[in-house]
Parts: C-alpha cells; structure tokens; sequence
C-alpha cells in the first residue's frame, strides 16, 4: 500500500510521513499511523490515521493468510531536520 503521496502534515516544510505501529492501537499523539489487525482468519485490516488523533481516516481489508509486516506499507521515511 503505497502511502508515499500522503503528506500528514501540509502546514509544515517538506513531506511528513507515517509511522508503522504494526498491530497496536492508534496513540492519538499527532503522529500519523498505519496498523494492521486481523478481522478473521485470512482477513487483516489495514488502517492509517492520517492526522494522529487515535481514529481511523482510511481503511483497506486484505485477504491473505500471511503475517502482517512493515513492508506492507511504502511510507516516507526521512523527516525534515528540526530547525
Ligand atoms: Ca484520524
């Protein structure tokens, strides 16, 4: 799921990305977050929160037997230097 498009925070300089959290739940810290939790078996959802206040933004249901990892996702992975 490519995620690269997505700027979580178009206020601020550059291209802000998300965070893989992997099956946790969404820490409404203001970081954006992708996750991925198991509906039933073969069936895992895959969630982002795009703005990092804890609730799902965009949804995407997957059908496959395999073990959710971090390569599911093609997210940005530099962030701009703190100034
Ligand atoms: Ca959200």
């Amino acid at each position: 799921m490519d995620l690269r498009l997505i700027d979580t925070d178009p206020v601020a300089p550059l291209d802000q990305g998300f965070t893989y959290i992997g099956g946790a739940a969404f820490g409404a810290t203001g970081v954006a977050q992708p996750r991925v939790t198991a509906i039933k078996a073969g069936v895992q959802l895959a969630e982002g929160d795009v703005n990092g206040d804890g609730t799902t933004d965009l949804a995407v249901e997957i059908h496959t037997a395999a073990a959710p990892v971090a390569g599911w996702f093609l997210i940005v992975t530099w962030r701009p230097m703190a100034r």
